[in-house]
């Protein structure tokens, strides 16, 4: 496999990109009534947040709708202005403007216009796409991002900690654990502006929150002793002079020195070489390590303190349809949604557990040559995908993860969503280029990260699309 972390990567906006800045800049001071549609998820959120934030203190009129990507096709072109935010650049959202209609884009995702489409239309189009741009959108800028740059211009760098939660939340990270690209712009002006730390750290969730055996026993990307098995875990902090507790207090992973994390970090390697073929011992290291964000303002050892964390809080949101509160919260508000937030969260964890159990319970994952499935039948299919990651602990590492549900209570149609171990990314294969192709090749469509992605599939294509999945992964995944 070609190793592209040598590819040449553009850390500062290009001027052609940066000029359509200033035209969008200059359409926002002459637009008197703003409407943003973006997307439903962390990176979408957070991109409306910023927006919305920038367009209060310019005392310009707004209003904000959230919308998932199956609702994109009959939106109104009605406001002097329409933003869209990471979304727009995949979809026809122009198809209702009129003449004098201004519409600006700012989305990530891989553009179906050509870049010079504006000059062959009546209406006022500016499309900040970073992929027009030789930016590659999945690892180098995200929706917020780009719309902090909008901010950024209007002079508000305060903005930038959110830039930072939408790449964080948008997995712009997972090439090599750390910000890149333009997105490591944004993380410079978040620490100039003292709102974000950077800490290079162990890649376990729960940094704050969690007891680190129990992170630890969440390892998922390869199956190792610890992998649900807490009593393993605290066997093998104990085995490196690590204490598990402190009194009767659990200790998290923030809690330890840097040379108990060091000493973590080594036995986690050995452990993990002596588990996996040695094709993907090179990838060990970035399997074990990531650099962390610390959002300075909010409270120590609280769930908003961490990027991670916080991003799962704004998908617990999303996927509860309380994207009120999520934009509530990124705009400032602890006071009156804090509460909401942590109820939406707990009610959220409690679903997912009470699903994974009945999963894991049934025994209801069926494994094929090159992949695993599960029927999540009533499971809701903004969640099923979450699901699929986590039942990936107890399933075969080395294969992908596909999880199937009723795409809604309306239509019998499939949600699938697909999971892998981080290890398969590493080593080259998409899975979003592949789900793409395959639920295209069944009249469905899909799409997304390689180590993360899902399609909509109609009813009757269910076993044709395992076939075709299954065969199309003949000789890629080298078991
Ligand atoms: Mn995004």
């Amino acid at each position: 496999m070609e190793d592209r972390l040598n590819e040449v990567i553009i850390d500062e906006i290009p001027k052609e990109m940066d000029e359509l800045y200033d035209k969008a800049k200059d359409l926002i001071a002459s637009s008197e009534d703003v409407k943003i549609y973006s997307h439903n998820d962390c990176d979408g959120i957070s991109a409306g947040a910023i927006l919305s934030t920038l367009l209060d203190r310019l005392n310009k009129k707004h209003e904000i709708e959230i919308v998932p990507l199956d609702k994109l096709n009959d939106l109104k072109i009605a406001n002097d202005l329409t933003i869209f935010a990471d979304l727009g650049s995949g979809q026809d959202v122009d198809k209702f403007a009129k003449s004098d209609s201004n519409i600006i884009i700012l989305d990530h995702h891989p553009p179906i216009r050509d870049f010079n489409y504006n000059g062959t239309v009546k209406h006022n189009f500016i499309e900040i796409n970073p992929n027009y741009h030789d930016i590659d959108g999945s690892h180098f800028v995200s929706g917020g991002g780009l719309s902090y740059f909008l901010a950024k211009k209007l002079g508000f760098k305060d903005l930038s900690w959110i830039g930072v939660l939408s790449a964080v939340g948008d997995m712009q990270n997972s090439r090599t654990g750390k910000l890149e690209g333009l997105n490591s712009i944004i993380l410079n002006d978040a620490v100039d502006e003292g709102y974000v730390d950077v800490i290079p750290d162990l890649s376990l969730y729960g940094r704050k929150t969690r007891p680190l055996f129990v992170a630890l026993s969440f390892f998922s990307d390869v199956n190792l002793p610890i992998t649900n098995n807490r009593t393993e875990a605290i066997a093998l902090l104990e085995s490196i002079d690590i204490n598990p507790k402190i009194g009767d207090e659990s200790r998290t992973l923030s809690d330890l020195t840097n040379e108990e994390k060091g000493k973590l970090f080594s036995a986690l390697v050995s452990m993990l070489s002596k588990a996996v073929p040695s094709k993907y011992v090179y990838y060990i290291p970035k399997l074990v390590s990531a650099d962390s964000y610390e959002f300075l303002m909010e409270e120590d050892m609280t769930f908003l303190r961490d990027a991670s964390e916080f991003s799962t809080a704004m998908n617990a949101c999303t996927r509860n349809n309380r994207e009120d509160i999520a934009l509530k919260i990124l705009k400032g508000d602890r006071i009156e949604s804090l509460d909401e937030l942590i109820d939406i969260s707990k009610e959220h964890r409690r679903y997912l557990a009470q699903n994974i159990h009945k999963i894991e319970e049934e025994d209801s994952i069926i494994e094929k040559e090159n992949l695993q499935y599960f029927n999540g039948n009533g499971i809701r299919s903004s969640v099923v995908g979450t699901i699929a990651g986590m039942v990936l602990s107890s399933a075969n590492w080395r294969k992908p993860i596909l999880g199937f549900t009723q795409v809604s209570e309306e239509s019998l149609d499939w949600k699938v969503s697909l999971r892998c171990s981080r290890l398969l990314s590493y080593h080259g294969i998409h899975f979003g280029n592949i789900i793409r192709e395959i639920s295209r090749s069944v009249g469905g469509n899909g799409g997304g990260h390689s180590v993360a992605c899902g399609a909509y599939i109609p009813y009757d294509k269910k076993e044709e699309f395992l076939d075709k999945f299954n065969k199309r992964l003949n000789g890629v995944l080298e078991l």
